[in-house]
């Protein structure tokens, strides 16, 4: 469903089987070294989702090799898997669009920019995410992110404000968003997890998104 010019929602995008692989995988990347951790912001406040990053680590607001605001550890490697993943996922949302990721649909990564940037999103059942755009990748390839467990209510704004128009949008487990073109500095959010919809057979309390991206950045 393309939900405004380069934003391609494909609800039930990843099977059940390939959100307990992903689910095992994150469960893994959040242990220590450089593993989950609460973001400080620098306004003295905490973001209320808790995160863990692979290829990069973010936090507010650059990207650093080691988990700079964490126990200070190499940052773990982005698999080549989740990589292509990542193109997979673009190449399929904008397949459906009939454009194959051109014009309204906004353009796919170009052929040398592999996904080298995981960020993985922890929400329990109070946890949101205020709205903010996601401007320190230089590269301007889509974003692709996953949700696996809890649904929750996504707010897709306009790239002026963080205020209306925004429309809201029910992401649930195995959900993939594509973000190109002119939805890549659109302002976004979470204002609100919808606790115990996760699929039960998931065994997931709580919403995980992992969003890929290429940093542009450089080695
Ligand atoms: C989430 N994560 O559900 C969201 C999914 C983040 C974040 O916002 O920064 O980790 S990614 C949503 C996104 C990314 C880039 C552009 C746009 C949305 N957008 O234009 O709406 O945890
Ligand atoms: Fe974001």
């Amino acid at each position: 469903t393309l939900i405004a010019p380069g934003a391609v929602h494909v609800p039930d995008w990843l099977g059940p089987l390939r959100q307990r692989e992903l689910l095992a995988a994150c469960r893994e990347w959040a242990r220590p070294p450089a593993g989950l951790r609460t973001v400080s912001t620098p306004g003295g406040g905490t973001m209320t989702a808790r995160q863990v990053c692979l290829g990069l680590h973010w936090y507010p607001y650059a990207y650093a090799r080691t988990a700079v605001d964490g126990d200070g550890a190499p940052v773990k490697p982005m698999p080549g898997w989740l990589a292509e993943l990542g193109r997979d996922a673009v190449a399929a949302a904008y397949a459906g669009t009939g454009d194959a990721g051109t014009g309204d649909a906004g353009a796919p990564a170009g052929p040398s920019e592999a996904y080298d940037i995981a960020l993985i999103n922890f929400y329990d059942g109070d946890a949101r995410m205020g709205m903010h755009r996601d401007a320190e990748e230089r590269s301007a390839a889509p974003v692709v992110s996953l949700s696996l467990g809890d649904a929750c209510v996504f707010r897709f704004g306009n790239t002026a404000s963080r205020g209306r128009p925004y429309r809201d949008v029910e992401l649930r487990s195995g959900d993939l968003f594509v973000f190109g073109g002119p939805s890549r500095r659109a302002y976004h959010g979470v204002p609100r997890v919808l606790p115990g919809t996760a699929p039960p057979a998931l065994g997931l309390t709580g919403r995980l998104n992992i969003t890929l991206r290429v940093g542009g950045l450089g080695q």
